[in-house]
Formats: C-alpha cells, sequence, structure tokens
C-alpha cells in the first residue's frame, strides 16, 4: 500500500508541488494505451436525448430528498467495493449538470481547434464555492445520505469535487484506487462520480474489479511514477486472477459508488462528445489526515486548508454533507 513502506520505496514520499490539472496531466501518463486514439475517426453519437433542464428550486428539492436504498444494496456496496444506481439524478437533473459544468470548463480552458491538442483530461476543482448549482449537487443530502448509508457511518464530509472531462481521444486512465491519492486516515471513504450525459461503452465508462478484496492481489506492486508499469502489473494480476471487471455503461441519471480501495480504471474516450462527471468525495466525520501524505496525494492541502499531517480533516472546506442538521459544525 502506498501510505505505508511501499511509498519510500517507490519514490513518491515527496509532496505534490503543482495544481490538481497538473497532476491529472501527469497522472494519465500512467494509463497504458495499447493505441492512440485517431481523433478523426472517433464515433460520432447520437444527439443526447432532450430534456428540459431542471429549474433550480427542482435542482434544490430534488438533491435533498433521500434515494431509498435497499439492504441489499449497502450489502452489495461492502462486498464489491462499488455499486452503480439507477435514476439517482432526473434528466432534467443531468442536463443541467452538463450545462453548467461545460459552462464552467469552456471559462477555464481554450477550446479552439488550435488549442495544444483536443484529447486532453480535464479537471476543475472546488467549483462548489463559487457556482450554486455545482454546490446543490456537491453538498447534496441525496448524494452524500447514500454515502453515508454505504459505509454504514452516521456522518460524512465533503473531501473535494473534481469536474472531469475526457475529451473527444483522451486515452485511458490507470488502474488504481483512490486510498493512494486521499491522505485520509481511514477506510471510510467513498466517492460519487456523477455523470453529466449517458456514458456508452465507446466514451469509457469508470469500471470497476470486483469484489473489494481484490485490493489484496495488487496491494503489494510497487508504484512507478515515471512509466505505465503500475497499470499493466494490476490488469496482468486481474487477468491471471480472472477477476470480474464491471465496465458497463451509464444510462442517463444512473451514478456509481466507489470505495477508497476499490480498484478502477476507464478506457479512453472513443466519442466525438466530452466525456463529462462531477467526482465528489465523501468520508467519515471524525477522520485524522495521514502523518506523510505522498506525491499522490496531489494538491491535498488545497482540500484541507489550515489542518496539518494527523490532526482531524475539518476545514471549512470540508462541511458535513449529511446529517443535515450537523452542517453548521465545521
Ligand atoms: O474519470 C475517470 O476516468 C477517473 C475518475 C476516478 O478515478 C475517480 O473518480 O476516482
Ligand atoms: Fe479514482
Amino acid at each position: 500500500m502506498l501510505k505505508g513502506k511501499n511509498a519510500l520505496d517507490s519514490g513518491i514520499n515527496e509532496p505534490w508541488e503543482q495544481d490538481n490539472q497538473a497532476w491529472w496531466d501527469w497522472y494519465v501518463t500512467l494509463a497504458h494505451n495499447p493505441a492512440e486514439i485517431d481523433t478523426s475517426c472517433v464515433v460520432q453519437l447520437d444527439p443526447i436525448p432532450h430534456f428540459d433542464m431542471a429549474s433550480d428550486d427542482q435542482i434544490k428539492n430534488e438533491l435533498t430528498t433521500p434515494y431509498p436504498l435497499t439492504d441489499n444494496q449497502c450489502i452489495a456496496f461492502r462486498r464489491d467495493g462499488s455499486i452503480k444506481l439507477p435514476n439517482v439524478l432526473s434528466r432534467g437533473a443531468v442536463a443541467r449538470l452538463r450545462n453548467e459544468t461545460l459552462r464552467l470548463l469552456q471559462k477555464s480552458f481554450d477550446f479552439s481547434s488550435d488549442s495544444r491538442g483536443n484529447n486532453r483530461f480535464l479537471s476543475l476543482e472546488l467549483m462548489w464555492l463559487s457556482n450554486n448549482i455545482v454546490r446543490s449537487y456537491v453538498l447534496s443530502p441525496r448524494i452524500a445520505k447514500i454515502c453515508s448509508d454505504l459505509l454504514n457511518v452516521p456522518s460524512v464530509r465533503l473531501y473535494h469535487d473534481n469536474i472531469l472531462a475526457k475529451e473527444p481521444g483522451c486515452g485511458r486512465t490507470p488502474w488504481h484506487c483512490d486510498d493512494h491519492h486521499f491522505p485520509l486516515a481511514t477506510q471510510d471513504v467513498v466517492t460519487a462520480w456523477i455523470p453529466a450525459q449517458p456514458i456508452p461503452n465507446l466514451m469509457g465508462p469508470l469500471a470497476f474489479a470486483k469484489p473489494l478484496s481484490v485490493f489484496d492481489l495488487v496491494k503489494d506492486i510497487n508504484f512507478n511514477k515515471f512509466d505505465t508499469s503500475y497499470d499493466k502489473l494490476v490488469a496482468k494480476a486481474f487477468e491471471l486472477n480472472n477477476v470480474t471487471i464491471e465496465d458497463k455503461s451509464f444510462a442517463m441519471g444512473e451514478v456509481s459508488f466507489h470505495h477508497n480501495r476499490s480498484f478502477h480504471t476507464a478506457n479512453g474516450n472513443n466519442t466525438s462528445r466530452m466525456r463529462i462527471v462531477l467526482a465528489n468525495t465523501y468520508f467519515a466525520d471524525g477522520a485524522r489526515v495521514v502523518s506523510q501524505p505522498t506525491l499522490v496525494s496531489g494538491d491535498w492541502q488545497k482540500f484541507i486548508p489550515g489542518v496539518g499531517p494527523g490532526d482531524v480533516a475539518a476545514s471549512r472546506l470540508n462541511p458535513i454533507c449529511w446529517p443535515v442538521n450537523d452542517r453548521k459544525k465545521v
């Protein structure tokens, strides 16, 4: 595990000095891509079916209404480390999310055809601080309660939000588990991966190795910050052990939830449409920052400002998202 001895072995035991976008630019270079995607040959998808965008009030109402989870779904999550839930968002809420995230991406990045490549992995974080619509999706009691129920903890805080956009032609996301990234000294961490459009197979849906215990098959593989060897070795270990990979498409409104030890990857985007996702990570209230965050923890101090290694992770940027009555308790 990278938080322990292997971190020292593999030369990542130093802080990340750049921003979150630079982190993702580096991180996708660690993915093995059998062949580069030819952006002139990507598949033109049919238009996303039109749904009227949800209004501000509809969004507020929907995202504060609890989603009924069954015991079996909680059991499946704890066994598998991931679960995909249908209709967490209405069609109108997905349409609004795409509209809003696309607008924010267009404000922050250059999409003109002569700009640097068009097959980037783009990332925007902390948008909930300045955008009320994104805030509704990030601090959503509906989403946070699902996370709290899946983890079986009474209360969850936000670690961070990430708008993740894979441009057409962007390659694979390397195999990893998020425990490598999050400098949190707890196993009660979950990420809600919220697509802002349907994700057909060709667009590279998030794919999960199951069950959660396959973590043990690969936990001793040394991370290599320079090349694709870690990604390839994890893929090989899963293949040799006939590990089940859940890699199906995402329907509109479907959201996945993955535990921080769940190994996951995503194929490249072989379509002409940008794959936009809002990925929100939550953790059990009371958790502390690890004693030694690493390179793979990225720009973590941006998400837990003023909190040092070993301290309780409860900065003003980590509000309690569930239960709502505890929100003021920072
Ligand atoms: O969107 C992707 O391809 C990767 C996202 C991811 O690894 C995560 O949200 O934990
Ligand atoms: Fe991840």
